[in-house]
């Protein structure tokens, strides 16, 4: 059946059920955003001109705020506990049922079990039918529960499941045996998924799909309007806990902050103001989402204290036309040296609290500056002071864009059929614009894929990114494919690897290997110079933009990308 937009909400609010406070929280957010997904729907529906899209079976099963988890959020709702993953689901939900999908929504193992066909009660019964679903959207929560409950048939079906992974997860860590034997073993990897299957918050590391969520959007008149109301001495601190106010040498910058500005505050409180914030803070309490946006209008300054990190407060700060500004992190933070993301299944690199902000976004909307060096902080308090900022909102975080890119997914993105190890023919005919021995990435355009012309054998599937997104790029050694594709203005694309573990694609570069071995190591394909090594992947599991080692210079699959719309090639649509 052919999917039909829908702009009313009615029958998805009443799909989301009552009775907990993190269920309110979403319904408000779907409420007050609903017209503003009805005008993106319409104009996402004219865009794409009638193209025929499947209406998918999909279930969502929110597995963190099942009782069996011990949902220890939904309580948090009103204290200022964590609220990005409500608002990622809220808006999950909202995009599936807009673009015209058959949807369920399962928020306790019992709902699983009834959606799933599968006798209610403990212990693992397989499934024995076909899977009511084309997809599934979960968390590791409702993963180890659906472990639980559908016994070996997850098995089967795990090809259909997509993970909703707030901070991702890197392939090293999701291969189980190879996680197990190499020290990347964590509470919540190695679940030998196709790592495209982790869908992030924002777009992290392109091994895993960016799923997003959105931001207000203003129009024109609103934008006029915030900015004649702007008070340029106004600053709001990112922190709705107490405890995200108690950062060491805060006291030094609050101060230097109160010297220029009026700080505005919205922590939670029961009765009493917490003794974290100091006095001079005019503190408004947790406010509801519409109030904050206010708020934020007014502002001048969003300031961060260096947690909460990546949330979504930042981009709606920016898209009320505030700027942010926020501490860098030197040395980076990441899984190896910080409690919080300890045992989480990346080795990423956290360069500042919100490195989205900082990378893609940057000046005038964003200010990335080292807190302890307090002549740096205190100009950039004047130059904030100062500067003129317009609203601004990232395509990939309007409700448009959010659209589209889920449609992208849910149209091309099949982890069910098996991608043959391709080896384009004439790959060797391609002539490298720079010798191996240059320093910087080699930058090798590919041809496009009828002029690869396939091996006769095998009939190719559409590749999805499409194979004209390709470019074949070399890294420094010790660099990463994340980095070495973003240095040369691409993004790593992961699918696009099969395609350039080959022979063919080391002798297209002009690379000299004494030997060329193949085997299971998250950074092949690669080579070594001063050993003359070249090494391919054996495990297409292993694939990985993030991996990298001193030793060695990787062989790259970038593409091209839509700009404001990263997941998205320019043919991708
Ligand atoms: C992030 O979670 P948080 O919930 O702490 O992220 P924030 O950026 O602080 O805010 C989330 C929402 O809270 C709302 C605000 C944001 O949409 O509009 N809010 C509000 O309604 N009232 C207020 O007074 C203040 C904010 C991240 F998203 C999680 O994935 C991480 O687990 C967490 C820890 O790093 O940080």
């Amino acid at each position: 059946r052919q999917a039909a937009f829908r702009t009313d909400l009615s029958v998805l609010l009443d799909q989301v059920g009552t009775g907990k406070e993190s269920l309110s929280f979403m319904k408000r957010r779907i409420r007050r955003l609903a017209q503003q997904w009805a005008t993106a729907a319409n104009r996402l529906d004219a865009k794409l001109q009638q193209r025929w899209r499947d209406q998918k079976k999909i279930l969502v099963h929110v597995g963190f705020l099942t009782e069996e988890s011990g949902d220890v959020f939904s309580p948090k709702v009103l204290k200022g506990g964590p609220l990005g993953e409500m608002v990622q689901w809220a808006d999950i939900l909202t995009a599936l049922h807009v673009l015209g999908h058959n949807l369920k929504i399962s928020m306790s193992v019992k709902e699983l079990q009834g959606f799933l066909g599968v006798p209610p009660g403990r212990g693992s019964c397989p499934l024995t039918g076909p899977l009511p679903f084309d997809l599934i959207y979960t968390d590791y929560h409702g993963l180890q529960q659906m472990k639980q409950h559908m016994g070996l048939s997850l098995k089967k079906h795990k090809c259909h499941i997509r993970v909703i992974d707030t901070f991702g997860t890197e392939p090293a860590y999701n291969h189980e045996e190879y996680a197990t034997l190499h020290g990347y073993r964590t509470n919540w990897g190695y679940w030998n998924l196709n790592a495209r299957q982790y869908m992030t918050m924002f777009p992290h590391t392109p091994d895993n799909s960016f799923m997003g969520f959105v931001s207000e959007e203003l129009n024109e008149t609103e934008k006029r309007n915030i900015q004649q109301n702007k008070v340029n001495n106004m600053a709001v601190v990112y922190g709705k806990e107490a405890s995200m106010w108690k950062q060491q040498g805060k006291e030094g910058f609050l101060q230097i902050l109160h010297k220029y500005m009026e700080v505005h505050g919205t922590v939670y409180y029961e009765t009493q103001r917490p003794p974290e914030v100091p006095a001079f803070v005019k503190n408004h309490g947790l406010l509801p989402q519409h109030e904050l946006q206010q708020l934020l209008r007014k502002a001048k300054l969003f300031i961060g204290f260096g947690f909460p990190y990546e949330g979504p407060a930042p981009l709606e700060a920016i898209a009320n036309g505030c700027i942010f500004l926020q501490p860098k992190f030197h040395p980076p933070h990441s899984s190896l040296n910080h409690e919080f993301f300890r045992g989480k299944p990346t080795s990423r690199e956290v360069s500042s609290q919100h490195p989205y902000a900082e990378q893609y976004i940057g000046r005038p909307h964003v200010m990335t500056v080292d807190y302890n060096n307090s002549l740096e902080f205190d100009s950039a308090i004047r130059e904030i002071m100062r500067t003129k900022v317009e609203p601004y909102l990232p395509y990939e975080y309007t409700c448009e864009g959010m659209l589209e890119r889920v449609h992208a997914y849910i149209q091309h993105q099949d982890f069910c059929v098996p991608e043959p190890p391709f080896l384009p023919a004439n790959l060797s005919r391609l002539s490298p614009t720079g010798g191996n021995r240059v320093p910087g990435p080699l930058f090798v355009p590919l041809p496009n894929s009828t002029a690869l012309g396939w091996a006769s054998n095998v009939t190719a599937p559409p590749a999805w990114p499409p194979l004209s997104s390709l470019r074949l790029i070399v890294s420094q050694e010790g660099q990463s494919c994340v980095d070495a594709c973003q240095f040369a203005g691409f993004i790593c694309e992961p699918a696009h690897f099969r395609f350039i573990n080959n022979k063919e694609a080391l002798h297209g570069l002009d690379v000299q290997c004494e030997v060329v071995d193949s085997e299971i190591n998250h950074i092949l394909p690669a080579f070594s110079v001063v050993r003359r090594e070249c090494g391919l992947q054996r495990e297409p599991l292993l694939f990985s933009c993030a991996g990298h080692s001193p030793k060695y210079r990787r062989l790259c699959p970038c593409r091209d990308f839509r700009h404001g719309q990263v997941a998205l090639c320019r043919d991708c649509l």
